[in-house]
């Protein structure tokens, strides 16, 4: 059920509806566009939803390791949140690589301003190529301020043993000990082992069980970013957070089975944003005049500072 409320701001009378799948990403960049940012921005236009972002880090990777990464100023990521909090507006924030504890703290008092937003927090602590993703301060400060904020957090197997920190780290023992700091809990089984893949979701008390075969061949790049933006795009277009879930784990095995190797080493998940333009959306509607002219006559003025 859609939400519709009225307000005045400068004079116009503007309608907000709510549910209107609007995703905000706080997330790194990869130059593979298969991980981070770019890749969050693929999966939510892919379901129909409207993506906004707030750069935290530039990172130099490929698919085989990360090989650079530098965070952005903190203040402006929160810059970053604002811009697209305060004018187009969201529905749903998904945080993906924060980097550090200065950028930690940024969106956590962002945040404050929104205290019903959902946040489907994905805790990027290592990239699966390996490289630290997230400075000590900064899981400190998830563990203790990110965990009770969260709506729901998607870890993966290594990422809840380093966030719980507790010595008989069972999924069941780990799903509880995250869910105990006010969060639910969707904890991904595919770094586990076994012909079955089996993800967890702890939800208000429920513990929902999702299955199915592990695929064969290399270890795919970019799944928990993929999963995370999924599964923000359905609850920003009004799914119930249970349904949310399950609709962005068929999401992203399908994305898998649809994946493909370009480089040297992961393999890429296959997202295509359907439908594809008709051959008439492709015919240029525009006037274009083409003309010879030598590029002695255009770099000077270009190089002298322009025209
Ligand atoms: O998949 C985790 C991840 C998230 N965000 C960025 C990344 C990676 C993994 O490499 O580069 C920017």
């Amino acid at each position: 059920m859609q939400k519709v409320t009225t307000n005045t701001l400068q004079g116009y009378m503007t309608t907000m509806i709510e549910h209107q799948g609007r995703v905000l990403t706080v997330a790194g960049t990869d130059p593979t566009c298969g991980a981070g940012l770019p890749l969050d921005i693929r999966m939510i236009a892919h379901l129909g939803g409207l993506p906004q972002a707030a750069v935290t880090a530039i990172t130099v990777q490929d698919t085989a390791r990360v090989s650079m990464v530098q965070p952005v100023d903190a203040h402006l990521v929160a810059q970053q949140m604002r811009a697209a909090l305060d004018d187009i507006g969201v529905d749903c924030i998904k945080l993906g690589m924060l980097a550090t504890g200065a950028i930690v703290r940024a969106v956590l008092d962002t945040l404050d301003a929104h205290p019903t937003l959902p946040v489907i927090a994905d805790p990027v602590v290592a990239g699966t190529g390996g490289g630290m993703l997230l400075d000590p301060e900064g899981l400190a400060l998830w563990r203790r301020e990110l965990l009770p904020r969260a709506t729901l957090i998607t870890p993966n197997l290594p990422e809840a043993r380093i966030l719980a920190d507790i010595p008989d780290p069972t999924p069941e023992a780990l799903i509880t000990a995250l869910a105990r700091r006010g969060c639910s809990v969707l904890l991904k089984g595919g770094h586990g082992e076994g012909p079955m893949v089996r993800d967890l979701l702890l939800h208000r008390g429920r513990l929902h069980t999702h299955e199915h075969p592990r695929l064969p061949g290399p270890p795919f790049h970019g799944t928990g970013c993929a999963l995370a933006a999924a599964i923000a795009t359905r609850v920003a277009l009004g799914d119930p957070l249970d349904q949310a879930v399950a609709k962005g784990l068929a999401t992203n095995l399908q994305a898998m089975e649809n994946g493909s190797a370009p480089g040297r080493g992961q393999r890429l998940l296959g997202i295509k944003l359907t439908p594809p333009p008709t051959p008439e959306a492709l015919r240029p509607n525009h006037s274009c005049n083409a003309e010879n002219i030598t590029m002695a006559n255009v770099l000077p003025p270009l190089l002298n500072g322009g025209p």
